[in-house]
């Protein structure tokens, strides 16, 4: 069923035909080509073959402008990354496992494309992850207003993940120009179109989204799918919203080279898919149109082979990755920043209002700074009020509201990062509801930079208000530094008073690498230790350094958010009885600033570590890990830790009071380790 009528079948073109030729057989090849290699022990041990998904893939290509628009390729669509122009050498070379300038040279599994002159963003594995990222991708063309569309492709049963359909709904409300591809080969793995997709067709299910242009198409059909691509591509251009076109594909293949379709498919199936072959049936249409003779058929065929024959060699001869190398690029390297001394004499702000003012010193230097999230624009300003009178300032395309989808969220400010203008400062409302933006975190965000060997990096800042003490109930009490902080290639920022948090937050904005920025809530609006002196719109604060807070010889504690401000309080009262407490405050967490504490730890002998989040595998685990390993020399007492209990935040102020730790936790335990 065309959903949308497919209006023009286009005329034959022989230029765009013998384009189209080439890549279909050069994908065909170098797939039979990868077959063989898959077998020689030669570096490449997985292959996932793209056998019926030639035609689909090389005329979305083809539909595009190469280094204009944008393309989000899925894992089986090397007929696109082919039709748009990578090189068969580079492809073949990454198959191989091998240092290719591109495609993650050696990092990725291979069909994972990423090439930045060409504008393929770095892909993952997870599927349906690439959706959100190219919504993000087409909203950076939608503002920074250049007539580009973005592609992205996907299997269909990529469609049954949420992130698509967040991904057609955010295109859909903001008309962006895209063209979301699915190539339906009514399979994932196993898994038959029936257990997949609720009334079969995927381009039925999406026809509910309002402005979005449903194409349901033969994928295999030479005319029909240049025709919907067509109209696809120049509906995006003309800035008249998304499209859908849904492309039937014959699955002919196995899923990979791990798979064996014989244990779950019936030999009918696979041979009635096999009749369907794109590459024969273009080569039949060629001959009976007339473009080509058997002959010159024949001789391009001899002609292609070779081509695939030589990038093999070629690919054979580019050398696997240094394995010096395999830790290097995790984080992409920032400039030298010098930290300033905190004003004298200015007004003290508090850290809500301290968050604000870096937003507008920072949205004011750098036009591509761009803010969103729920709730974040006009009068409401986020549910704490600090994005407050930005969209005002800076207009809606600056500041703006998103639909309550925190994969959206991140998802987006992935995309939007990718063209090298956008600094997208998004904001999760909660860090309790960050799980499900999660899997665009930890598997996406955190790990472009490494996984495209440096080509992409991602400098997105993400905001996420935590903490507890504000009777918030386990659902808006989390703190979730040491999930984060487990995670390669994240930057994870804590401030515990006004100026610092001004002065990272810039910083942050101007890193190139993700940072988490975490904000306890409790401490937005608190006056007495964290309300500070303003800090001027020059002042930034390097991440990854820790402050000694509280000069003390008896013994050290190593603290973050909340706690940074009860040690310190507690370190006060204690020297009245002549004890001294140093208060090492981290204030990032990563990269951590550990020799700080091995200085302080080597002056006192002594260590607490307190935090608020659960003790079980919380991030003090990793501290006294650490202590135990470079400083045990300076130790004189076993390492102490004050922590929540292993239990969630409770609601009750009385039962919220015994879960999380409070200053009398902290005064106890000091005392008995100065005892010690
Ligand atoms: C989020 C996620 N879940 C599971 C997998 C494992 N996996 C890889 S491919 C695949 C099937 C995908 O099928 P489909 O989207 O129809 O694309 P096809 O492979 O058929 O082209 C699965 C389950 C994954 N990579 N990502």
């Amino acid at each position: 069923m065309t959903l949308v009528a497919v209006q023009e079948r286009v005329e034959i073109d022989r230029r765009h035909a013998l384009r189209t030729l080439v890549a279909l057989h050069h994908t065909r090849m170098m797939d039979e080509k990868m077959g063989k290699l898959v077998r020689q022990n030669k570096g490449g041990t997985f292959h996932l073959s793209v056998l019926g998904h030639e035609m689909i893939g090389v005329l979305s290509a083809l539909a595009l402008e190469p280094g204009v628009d944008w393309g989000y390729p899925y894992y089986r669509d090397r007929a696109f990354a082919i039709g748009l122009g990578c090189s068969l050498v580079d492809l073949l070379a990454v198959f191989l496992a091998r240092e290719a300038p591109h495609h993650s040279g050696g990092r990725m599994m291979p069909e994972h494309f990423s090439e930045k002159g060409l504008r393929i963003p770095c892909q993952s594995s997870c599927v349906g992850s690439q959706f959100l990222q190219a919504v993000g991708c087409a909203k950076s063309a939608q503002l920074r207003g250049e007539k580009e569309v973005v592609y992205v492709s996907g299997g269909d049963g990529s469609t049954s993940q949420g992130d698509f359909h967040e991904a057609l709904n955010f295109s859909c409300i903001h008309q962006l120009p895209i063209v979301f591809v699915i190539q339906d080969n009514g399979w994932a793995i196993s898994v038959p179109t029936e257990q997949q997709t609720a009334g079969g067709t995927i381009a039925k299910m999406a026809r509910g989204y309002e402005g979005l242009a449903v194409f349901e198409i033969d994928g295999c059909d030479y005319e029909e799918t240049k025709g919907a691509l067509a109209q696809a591509v120049a509906k995006a251009r003309e800035g008249m919203g998304p499209s859908l076109v849904v492309a039937h594909v014959p699955r002919i293949g196995a899923h990979s080279s791990s798979d064996d379709p014989k244990k779950y498919r019936c030999e009918e199936g696979i041979k009635e898919d096999k009749k369907l072959d794109p590459v024969e049936r273009f080569e039949k249409y060629l001959v009976e149109k007339g473009i080509l003779g058997e002959a010159e058929l024949a001789e391009l065929r001899r002609k292609h082979f070779q081509e695939i024959e030589d990038a093999a060699v070629a690919a054979d001869a580019v050398p696997f990755p240094d394995r010096k190398t395999a830790a290097e690029k995790v984080f992409a390297p920032v400039g030298e920043i010098e930290e300033k001394a905190v004003e004298k004499g200015a007004e003290a702000i508090v850290m809500m209002d301290a968050i604000n003012h870096a937003f507008i010193e920072e949205m004011e230097r750098d036009p591509g700074v761009v803010v969103f999230g729920q709730d974040v624009a006009h009068g409401k300003g986020g549910v704490f009020g600090i994005t407050r009178t930005l969209t005002d300032r800076f207009g809606v395309g600056r500041c703006f509201n998103t639909p309550l989808a925190e994969s959206t969220i991140v998802g987006l400010a992935i995309g939007l990062s990718s063209d090298g203008f956008h600094k997208p400062v998004a904001e999760i409302q909660f860090a309790d509801y960050s799980w499900t933006g999660m899997n665009q975190i930890f598997n996406e965000l955190s790990s472009i930079y490494y996984r495209s060997n440096g080509e992409w990096n991602c400098p997105v800042v993400i905001r996420m208000p935590y903490g507890g003490y504000i009777q918030g109930g386990p659902y808006h009490s989390q703190s979730i530094e040491a999930f984060l902080c487990h995670c390669p290639g994240l930057k994870v920022v804590v401030p515990s008073h006004a100026a610092d948090a001004k002065r990272l937050f810039k910083a942050a904005v101007r890193d190139p690498n993700p940072v988490i920025f975490l904000e306890h809530k409790a401490l937005y609006r608190q006056r007495l230790y964290c309300a500070r002196p303003e800090t001027g719109p020059d002042e930034l604060l390097p991440i990854g350094k820790a402050a000694v807070t509280r000069q003390g010889t008896d013994v050290t504690v190593v603290v973050w958010g909340m706690m940074a401000m009860m040690a310190y309080e507690v370190g006060e009262l204690l020297a009245k009885e002549g004890m001294s407490v140093e208060v090492v405050d981290l204030r990032t967490l990563s990269p951590l600033d550990f020799e700080t504490v091995l200085v302080s730890l080597k002056k006192t002998g002594k260590l607490l570590i307190a935090h608020e989040a659960a003790r079980n595998c919380g991030f003090g685990g990793e501290l006294a890990a650490r202590a135990a390993e470079e400083g045990f020399r300076y130790l004189d007492a076993p390492v102490v830790r004050v922590a929540g209990k292993d239990c969630p935040v409770p609601y009750c102020k009385d039962l919220e009071d015994e879960v999380l730790p409070q200053k009398k936790d902290l005064e106890a335990a000091l005392r008995q380790l100065i005892e010690y």
